[in-house]
């Protein structure tokens, strides 16, 4: 296997962390998203989204997307597992999951997309609807801290998928200038405890 990856990146650090969680190594080709090297013809006929992370398999096929690269990992090396145990528990993981990438991901990507540096010239941006993610976003962060506001971790009483989810989003928001707001004590909290694990700097 192969696994295609943008160092700086929200998308293929999920990968990365649950690679060491898993205690997996993979081959990486590196991709500069700076320099649009995945916007190369031969990148696109990898994957026609320009997008990354990708995993290749052995029988030269490709598998893009962070969550099915994840979980078809998972599928393979099912001890220590981060999409849970047992049926109500993968439930509980996928239901944080979705919600997080609803309704934290979304507003804290769009946010960056419409008044990033990086993205101009590469989209149309829309300030405007920047300071609207914005927004959602801050919203997003107060719900949050309320969540973790009596729980470790975000889906169940062990780091999952969704907890990664979430840890790289907020790795993310902090350089494109929506860090989390001072006043949610328990997000940074669990920040601070996810951030001290061993693979947080995958
Ligand atoms: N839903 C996809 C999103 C992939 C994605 O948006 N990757 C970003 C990096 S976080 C990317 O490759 N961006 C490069 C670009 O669009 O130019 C996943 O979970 O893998």
């Amino acid at each position: 296997m192969l696994l295609y990856d943008m160092r700086t990146a929200m998308n293929p650090r999920r990968v990365r962390i649950f690679l060491a969680e898993k205690g997996l190594q993979i081959p990486i080709q590196a991709v500069d998203g700076s320099k649009n090297e995945n916007r190369t013809a031969a990148f696109l006929a990898i994957n026609p989204l320009g997008k990354l992370p990708v995993l290749q398999l052995d029988d030269g096929s490709y598998i893009s997307e962070s969550i099915a690269i994840c979980r078809y990992l998972e599928a393979l090396h099912p001890q220590n597992p981060l999409f849970g145990e047992d049926p109500k528990t993968q439930a509980i993981i996928e239901m944080w999951t979705r919600r997080l990438e609803s309704e934290m991901v979304l507003p804290l990507t769009s946010a960056f997309r419409h008044t990033g540096a990086y993205w101009q010239g590469k989209l149309v941006q829309n300030p405007a609807l920047g300071h609207w993610w914005r927004e959602q976003a801050l919203e997003a962060y107060a719900w949050l801290d309320q969540v973790l506001a009596d729980r470790a971790f975000v889906a169940t009483d062990r780091y999952s998928m969704a907890d990664i989810v979430l840890q790289c989003a907020l790795i993310m928001a902090k350089p494109t200038g929506m860090p989390i707001p001072p006043d949610c004590t328990h997000i940074s909290r669990w920040y601070a405890d996810v951030s001290a694990r061993p693979t947080a700097r995958a």
